[in-house]
């Protein structure tokens, strides 16, 4: 009977043990600096993470253009995440935005130096 006591409290240290770890590795977060240019982009961007497949949630900072992902861990990956960013025509870190989706951005959405309209963004 104490044998089994045992092993019965093993067992459940290793279930409580098994569970935290579990947890630890449930969700990752990352920064991940984009090419955002106004609350449009925020978003567009926060809407195309939300999405995307093993995201929780995430936050775009418009000032520091870093969107700080949280997503759990094994269903997604950073470089999966800078290509969804990507792919809607943003630079992700060292991934530029697709050319196609960036031509289809309004015109606010653009870096300046790409946008029709003359007073935007000639402060030089
Ligand atoms: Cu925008």
């Amino acid at each position: 009977m104490r044998k089994l006591k045992n092993i019965s409290a093993l067992l459940i240290m290793l279930l409580v043990t098994g569970s935290i770890s579990a947890q630890n590795a449930k969700t990752e977060e990352v920064d991940i600096k984009v090419s955002s240019q106004c609350t449009m982009c925020k978003e567009r961007i926060e809407r195309t993470l939300a999405f995307e497949k093993g995201v929780i949630k995430s936050n775009l900072d418009l000032e520091t253009h870093t969107v700080k992902v949280t997503y759990k861990n094994g269903k997604t990956t950073p470089e999966a995440l800078r290509k969804a960013i990507s792919d809607v025509g943003y630079d992700a870190d060292d991934v530029a935005g697709d050319a196609k989706a960036y031509a289809k951005l309004p015109d606010c959405c653009k870096k300046e130096a790409d946008r029709v309209d003359p007073h935007a963004g000639h402060n030089h």
